[in-house]
Order: structure tokens, then sequence, then C-alpha cells
């Protein structure tokens, strides 16, 4: 294994026997760098496990949408769903402060460079009509707001707001839609209007397509995408630059680390 190398994680969702497993492949000597594509938790066994190993190895991560859901949960914006959600046993740790401290260093989109590569690493996905800056920008818009006030931030992000919505308008439908956007995000229109019901691979309508199908400006300013969240691809875009690495782990499939210099991809099978 090369030393020196830079990898981006897939969605755990609680699988920490797989994540430990992933990391001995990818990192045996310590000195590979890798983050996370965001949902650390939820859904799979042991988020409490994921979660511990995390803040003491200082494992970064950006933003997904089962890691907002924990914040909300722990914040007290939301309930735990006894019948989805899987996390009983992280809220029952009393580590409410320190988990929403660590995870809110966390940002919604990140660019992370090897050499002469550049690639940006989000969660469900980007804007096509986005540059880098644009994509920057509304990051640290998210990122300002709920450090400015978490309690109001978690307690009005639900919401299947689809529509985009300039900066002027309503500052809390903007932001539920940058978050779609950037953490729920699968299909999209050529008006940028989010189709957040389907999960499959087609979408409802025709007038939707899979956000990474259209030209994306922000390629100019980086070499690649790097996205999670999707398993149903099953890492398929027929795209060169823009990389799926949810493998659906949680759902029996295996946990993917992608190399981002020249894009390999290890692989683990789930052991569930
Ligand atoms: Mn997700």
């Amino acid at each position: 294994m090369k030393t020196n190398s830079k990898y981006v994680i897939g969605d755990i969702q609680g699988c920490y026997k797989e994540f430990k497993n992933l990391i001995k492949l990818i990192d045996p000597n310590k000195e590979n760098k890798f983050l996370c594509v965001g949902d650390l938790v939820n859904r799979g066994p042991e988020s409490e496990k994921v979660v511990d190993y995390v803040i003491k190895n200082n494992v970064k991560s950006v933003f997904g949408n089962h890691d907002l859901h924990l914040m909300a949960i722990l914040i007290g914006a939301r309930k735990h769903n006894k019948k989805k959600d899987t996390m009983q046993r992280l809220i029952n740790k009393n580590k409410a402060i320190e988990i929403i401290d660590y995870f809110s260093q966390f940002s919604f989109a990140k660019v992370v460079s090897s050499n002469k590569k550049k690639s940006l690493i989000v969660h469900a996905g980007v804007l096509p009509s986005w540059s880098l800056d644009n994509t920057l920008s509304a990051n640290d818009e998210l990122q300002e707001d709920l450090k400015k006030d978490p309690e109001e931030f978690f307690s009005t992000m639900y919401s299947d707001r689809s529509k985009a919505i300039s900066k002027s308008t309503n500052k809390k439908n903007r932001r539920r839609y940058l978050i779609n956007v950037f953490t729920r995000m699968r299909f999209i229109s050529e008006k940028n209007k989010l189709d957040l019901q389907t999960k499959l691979k087609k979408a409802g309508s025709n007038k939707f397509n899979p956000w990474f199908s259209y030209k994306h400006k922000c390629l100019k300013d980086v070499d690649n995408i790097i996205f999670g969240h999707w398993a149903a691809l099953n890492g398929v875009t027929n795209h060169n630059n823009i990389k799926g690495i949810d493998l659906g782990c949680v759902w029996g499939g295996s946990l993917a680390a992608i190399n981002i210099e020249d894009k390999s991809i290890i692989t683990v099978d789930s052991v569930t």
C-alpha cells in the first residue's frame, strides 16, 4: 500500500466493524490521511462506536443528512424515530455537548488537494450552475448560520424545500434548499428544482435527471467531485470526474474508500 495517500471513505452509517476493517487496509501505518463523505451514523448497528472512534482519532467528515439528524436529536429539535433510527445507544451515552461540538467543525463542502489534484467532497451533490466559489460560499453561509444559532438551524431544517431561492428572499427557505442540495439531493431539473422523493436510479418524471448528469461549472476549478448518499447507484455515475462512493454497506453491500489521486477504490464487504 502506498503511503501519504489521501482517501475519502463512503457512508459508514454505524457499520463500525467494516469501518475498522477498511482503516486497517488503507492506513496500516497511520501515514495516510482520510476523511469521510458523511452519514457516519444511523440505520446501522454501532453508531456509538463509530462516533467514539471519530472523536478520539480526530477523523473529519462532511455533513450527511443522518449526521445532521443526530445533531437535531441531541439538541432537542427532533425525536429519535424508534421505527427507523438506530441511535438510541449513542443518545443514551449523554455526550450531546461533546458530539455537537465535534460535529460542528464539519463542513457541507470541502476541497481536498493531493499533489496537483483537487477534489471537492460533498455528501449528496452540488448544483450544476455553481462554480467552486459559489459552492464554498453556500457552505460558508450554512456553517455560519449553524454556529450562530444551532437551535434555530436544526429546528427549521426539516422540509422538502425543493425550489431554489435567492439570498434576498426568505432566509429559512433558502437554508433548507441549500441543506437539501448538499445532503439529500439525487435528482434535479434544469431549473434547479429537486426531486427529493425518489431514491432509485430513475426519477419519477423525465423532467428530473441525476444531478451529476449535467455539465458542472465547478469542474473547471476542481479535478473531481466525490459524493456518497446514493446507495442505489452502487457507485456508477458514468462520469470520469464525478465519483459516487456509497456502496450500501449498511444494506449488505460494501464500504469503500477512494484514493483522490488516482481514483482507485478499495472496498471491504459488509459483515452483517
Ligand atoms: Mn445520506
